[in-house]
């Protein structure tokens, strides 16, 4: 449900960054020859030419969309280059793109409060560095960068006087400091890590996301306040992140709202009325453009989640298989939980388990409710958290075949299920508390879940042969929670500490950087043990070191004196 938080009482300045295909460009990064290429990044899976679930701009031209497999994709762009997500535990192993999204997070932090909202999405809280720039003369200050923003509702000629004008409101002047600042640490960015990223300025984080992505790639757009009532009037209500679902559906059924401007029409009692005060309140907010949500504090993940697909013939028949997938999944999340725990001391508290089920009679799948998510507390281990996993599994696989199997005979039933998606995701994660070892917490925090419920595992399941096992198990296990089902990002701790180096161009705004405490870390090396993953995690002193004794020349070409140019001199 959404929150109508308060609008804040002071201008903010909020940026939403997003990089640019950002599987293609870690790819491209690895393998230079495919820079300027239509390439595309496949999911693991032989399947049709495997599921493409990155595009970059080239092959975009080309004709190739996220949707289409390997296979379509090539038939549409024959030059296409498919590069194959890497794999581990034969699974996705996505830890050099959350690798490479924290080298991109420690740049950007350095501008301001920083949320790293997923694999490749950072918002910042810029206020403060660009009140610091408000009392600067703009105009020597506009770089070749910055002036190329979009300004919604401005032709984008003008953008360098509009920066610059006398007669700015308040509001607008700080808008301008703030895209100055945001294009200068983008060009940071491509500098230190040769990422291209596009990005959203505006008033608050709702308008901050809905820019980013106008003008791409490597591009930024501002919303001035004056811009909000037009630029909403036509924007399909499915924009908005928290509309996309059921309150998207149920606005459009009840009142026959199509776009957030449909909304102005209705008082704030009236939503009130009809859908509770406060997402009635946040949908007239949200028609005004008006939101208080916060940049959180926050480089590390909400959350871990380890998946995997199995997409047509690959689909999971029986228990047998998904144990085998749950034991897969919980190692990695047990990796994942472990690297938390010791790199920043924090622990999970919530497991959960997300399916995709299909019910197949007679070979032919059928329409079927959602699979439900479900949780419970997490504990440590693998053992314990397949265990666990398995458990909810169960849980929720009766539930959705009995309500498949609801008035029928048992004579009559002859459905089997399929499972086409699996993962475990853990959350809550909290700071570990002082003088409290959080494993021993977590150990024999309730009777391990002892019942047989194997049995059923030996053949492919039919759906109501499983329903005694669980019904057991519920009993012992306690109750779980059903959670919205929607599958949380999967993003790596970023590093614990920023690189040293700055960009001449940053270097030139120092000014305007928030203090950060240094803290000592103890730090012992071998230098031909230093992957190039881990580099950027390692403290400043270090990488400094490192960067004059290996000569790390990745920063070393010419600088582009815009990220645009920079992507089209790729191409
Ligand atoms: P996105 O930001 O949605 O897309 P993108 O960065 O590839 O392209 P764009 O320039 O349009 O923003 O996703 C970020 C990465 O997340 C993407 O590169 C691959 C991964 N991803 C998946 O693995 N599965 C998915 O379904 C989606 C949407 C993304």
């Amino acid at each position: 449900m959404p929150l109508a938080r308060r609008p804040a009482s002071r201008i903010r300045v909020i940026a939403h960054v997003d990089l640019d295909c950002f599987y293609v460009q870690v790819e491209q990064r690895r393998q230079p020859q495919l820079r300027g290429k239509p390439t595309a990044v496949i999911q693991y899976n032989s399947w049709k030419g495997g599921a493409c679930i990155a595009v970059g701009y080239e092959a975009r031209k080309c004709g190739v969309k996220r949707s289409m497999r390997g296979d379509a994709a090539k038939a549409v762009c024959p030059d296409l280059n498919l590069v194959q997500v890497p794999v581990l535990h034969e699974k996705a192993d996505l830890s050099i793109y959350r690798d490479a999204g924290s080298e991109v997070v420690a740049v950007l932090s350095r501008v301001g409060k920083c949320e790293r909202a997923s694999i490749d999405e950072v918002y910042l809280d810029v206020t403060e560095a660009a009140e610091r720039l408000s009392s600067k003369d703009l105009s020597t200050l506009v770089s070749e960068e910055a002036s190329t923003s979009h300004i919604v509702g401005l032709p984008q000629l003008g953008t360098k006087e509009w920066f610059c004008r006398p007669d700015a409101s308040r509001e607008d002047h700080l808008l301008a400091c703030g895209a100055i600042i945001i294009a200068d640490i983008r060009l940071a960015v491509l500098a230190e890590t040769e990422f291209t990223c596009s990005a959203g300025v505006a008033h608050n984080k709702m308008l901050a996301k809905l820019s980013s992505g106008m003008h791409k790639p490597a591009q930024q757009t501002l919303v001035p306040s004056s811009a909000v009532e037009s630029l909403l009037a036509t924007l399909p209500i499915s924009k908005i992140g928290k509309l996309g679902g059921k309150l998207g559906q149920e606005l459009e059924g009840e009142l026959g709202v199509k776009t957030v401007g449909d909304l102005l029409q209705f008082s704030e009692l009236k939503l009130q009325d009809m859908y509770g005060p406060n997402t009635g309140t946040w949908l007239w907010n949200t028609a005004r453009g008006i939101n208080g949500d916060e940049v959180q504090d926050r480089t590390l993940p909400k959350s871990h989640s380890s998946g995997k697909t199995f997409p047509g013939p690959r689909a999971l028949k029986t228990l047998e298989t998904v144990v085998y997938w749950l034991k897969e999944l919980a190692e990695t999340l047990q990796l994942r939980l472990d690297e938390d725990l010791s790199q920043n001391n924090r622990t999970a508290h919530l497991l959960t388990i997300h399916a995709s089920c299909h019910i197949f009679q007679e070979g032919r799948a059928t329409e079927a409710p959602k699979f439900s998510s479900k949780s419970r507390p997490l504990r440590y281990g693998v053992d314990k958290i397949v265990e666990d996993s398995r458990y909810l599994f169960e849980r929720s696989l009766h539930e959705f075949c009995s309500h498949q199997s609801a008035g029928k005979e048992q004579s009559e039933i002859t459905s089997s299920w399929a499972v086409t998606g699996l993962s475990l995701t853990a959350s809550n994660i909290m700071a570990k508390p002082m003088g409290v070892n959080p494993i021993t917490q977590y150990f024999g925090t309730r009777p391990p879940v002892t019942g047989d419920a194997g049995n059923a595992s030996e053949q492919q399941q039919q759906c109501p042969s499983i329903s005694k096992e669980v019904r057991l198990e519920e009993d012992r296990a306690g109750p779980s929670v059903t959670t919205d089902g929607s599958i949380p990002e999967s993003i790596s701790p970023p590093p614990s500490r920023k690189p040293a180096k700055l960009t001449d161009l940053w270097q030139r705004k120092a000014s305007l950087q928030p203090e950060r405490k240094e803290e000592t870390v103890a730090w012992e090396y071998k230098q031909e043990e230093i992957d190039h993953s881990v580099f950027a995690e390692l403290p400043s002193e270090i990488q400094q070191e490192l960067q004059g004794r290996l000569g790390v020349q990745r920063n070393k070409r010419g600088k582009p004196t815009t990220i645009a140019d920079f992507f089209i001199s790729k191409t």
